[in-house]
Protein backbone atom coordinates (compact mmCIF):
# COMPACT_ATOMS: atom_id res chain seq x y z
CA UNK A 1 0.00 0.00 0.00
CA UNK A 2 0.99 3.64 -0.74
CA UNK A 3 0.88 6.90 1.72
CA UNK A 4 1.65 10.07 0.55
CA UNK A 5 2.86 13.07 3.33
CA UNK A 6 0.76 16.13 3.78
CA UNK A 7 4.08 17.68 4.74
CA UNK A 8 7.26 18.32 3.38
CA UNK A 9 10.65 17.46 3.52
CA UNK A 10 13.96 16.75 1.81
CA UNK A 11 14.36 13.97 -0.21
CA UNK A 12 16.50 11.75 2.18
CA UNK A 13 14.57 12.61 5.14
CA UNK A 14 11.84 11.64 3.16
CA UNK A 15 14.06 8.16 2.74
CA UNK A 16 14.38 8.19 6.54
CA UNK A 17 10.57 9.01 7.49
CA UNK A 18 9.12 5.69 5.10
CA UNK A 19 12.19 3.78 6.43
CA UNK A 20 11.49 4.52 10.52
CA UNK A 21 8.08 4.04 10.56
CA UNK A 22 7.10 0.57 12.30
CA UNK A 23 5.83 -1.36 9.40
CA UNK A 24 8.93 -0.72 7.22
CA UNK A 25 8.13 0.96 4.64
CA UNK A 26 10.37 2.87 2.20
CA UNK A 27 9.96 5.72 -0.37
CA UNK A 28 8.39 4.44 -3.40
CA UNK A 29 9.81 2.04 -5.68
CA UNK A 30 7.80 2.13 -9.04
CA UNK A 31 8.84 -1.09 -10.66
CA UNK A 32 7.05 -1.21 -13.42
CA UNK A 33 4.35 0.32 -15.76
CA UNK A 34 1.67 -1.30 -14.27
CA UNK A 35 2.83 0.60 -11.13
CA UNK A 36 3.58 4.05 -11.98
CA UNK A 37 0.06 3.83 -13.36
CA UNK A 38 -1.53 2.66 -10.09
CA UNK A 39 0.99 5.00 -7.83
CA UNK A 40 0.06 8.29 -10.46
CA UNK A 41 -3.97 7.26 -9.82
CA UNK A 42 -3.35 7.50 -6.17
CA UNK A 43 -1.40 10.52 -6.28
CA UNK A 44 -4.20 11.76 -8.20
CA UNK A 45 -7.03 10.87 -6.43
CA UNK A 46 -5.38 12.70 -3.59
CA UNK A 47 -5.43 15.89 -5.75
CA UNK A 48 -1.40 15.73 -6.15
CA UNK A 49 -0.92 14.95 -9.49
CA UNK A 50 0.43 18.17 -10.50
CA UNK A 51 2.67 18.15 -7.63
CA UNK A 52 6.39 17.25 -7.31
CA UNK A 53 6.05 13.88 -5.10
CA UNK A 54 9.28 12.50 -3.95
CA UNK A 55 9.85 8.70 -5.07
CA UNK A 56 12.95 6.04 -4.04
CA UNK A 57 15.37 7.09 -6.95
CA UNK A 58 18.70 8.75 -6.82
CA UNK A 59 21.77 8.75 -8.57
CA UNK A 60 23.92 10.83 -5.99
CA UNK A 61 26.07 7.83 -5.68
CA UNK A 62 27.86 8.17 -9.43
CA UNK A 63 26.01 10.59 -11.73
CA UNK A 64 24.02 8.99 -14.48
CA UNK A 65 23.54 5.77 -12.67
CA UNK A 66 20.22 5.87 -10.98
CA UNK A 67 19.53 3.46 -8.08
CA UNK A 68 16.42 3.07 -6.43
CA UNK A 69 17.00 4.65 -2.58
CA UNK A 70 18.27 1.09 -1.12
CA UNK A 71 21.07 0.78 -3.61
CA UNK A 72 18.81 -1.67 -5.66
CA UNK A 73 19.15 -1.56 -9.34
CA UNK A 74 16.02 0.80 -11.16
CA UNK A 75 13.48 -2.56 -12.87
CA UNK A 76 11.40 0.54 -14.49
CA UNK A 77 11.85 3.91 -14.96
CA UNK A 78 9.42 7.18 -16.59
CA UNK A 79 11.39 9.92 -17.43
CA UNK A 80 9.78 12.95 -18.39
CA UNK A 81 10.40 14.67 -21.91
CA UNK A 82 14.12 15.78 -21.46
CA UNK A 83 14.73 14.55 -17.86
CA UNK A 84 17.02 13.49 -16.55
CA UNK A 85 18.79 16.92 -16.69
CA UNK A 86 21.41 16.12 -14.19
CA UNK A 87 21.61 19.82 -13.12
CA UNK A 88 23.17 23.15 -14.60
CA UNK A 89 26.14 23.87 -12.63
CA UNK A 90 24.60 22.11 -9.32
CA UNK A 91 23.37 18.56 -8.57
CA UNK A 92 19.77 17.33 -9.72
CA UNK A 93 20.35 13.50 -7.62
CA UNK A 94 16.80 12.88 -6.80
CA UNK A 95 13.76 11.51 -8.48
CA UNK A 96 10.07 13.21 -8.09
CA UNK A 97 7.21 12.10 -10.20
CA UNK A 98 4.38 14.40 -11.43
CA UNK A 99 1.85 13.57 -14.12
CA UNK A 100 3.28 10.49 -14.11
CA UNK A 101 6.49 11.42 -15.47
CA UNK A 102 9.94 11.64 -14.02
CA UNK A 103 12.31 14.50 -12.91
CA UNK A 104 15.68 15.05 -11.30
CA UNK A 105 15.37 17.69 -8.88
CA UNK A 106 17.95 18.74 -6.48
CA UNK A 107 17.71 16.80 -3.25
CA UNK A 108 17.81 19.32 -0.37
CA UNK A 109 14.23 20.59 -1.89
CA UNK A 110 11.29 20.04 0.12
CA UNK A 111 7.91 18.08 -1.22
CA UNK A 112 5.97 15.78 -0.35
CA UNK A 113 6.52 12.24 -0.35
CA UNK A 114 5.14 8.40 -1.11
CA UNK A 115 5.95 5.75 1.08
CA UNK A 116 5.36 2.31 0.14
CA UNK A 117 4.30 -0.36 2.70
CA UNK A 118 3.95 -4.29 2.51
CA UNK A 119 0.84 -5.52 3.85
CA UNK A 120 0.23 -9.12 5.40
CA UNK A 121 -3.02 -10.10 4.70
CA UNK A 122 -4.15 -12.89 7.43
CA1 LIG B 1 22.25 13.58 -11.19
CA1 LIG C 1 15.69 17.58 -14.03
Amino acid sequence: MYWISDYMLTWSEAVDRCHNSSNNGHLVHIDNEEENTEVYAILYEANRGYEYIWIGIHDSEKEGVWTYEDGSNLTYVNWGNGEPTGGWGYEEDCGVIRFGDYNDITCEEKYRFCCEYYVVIE
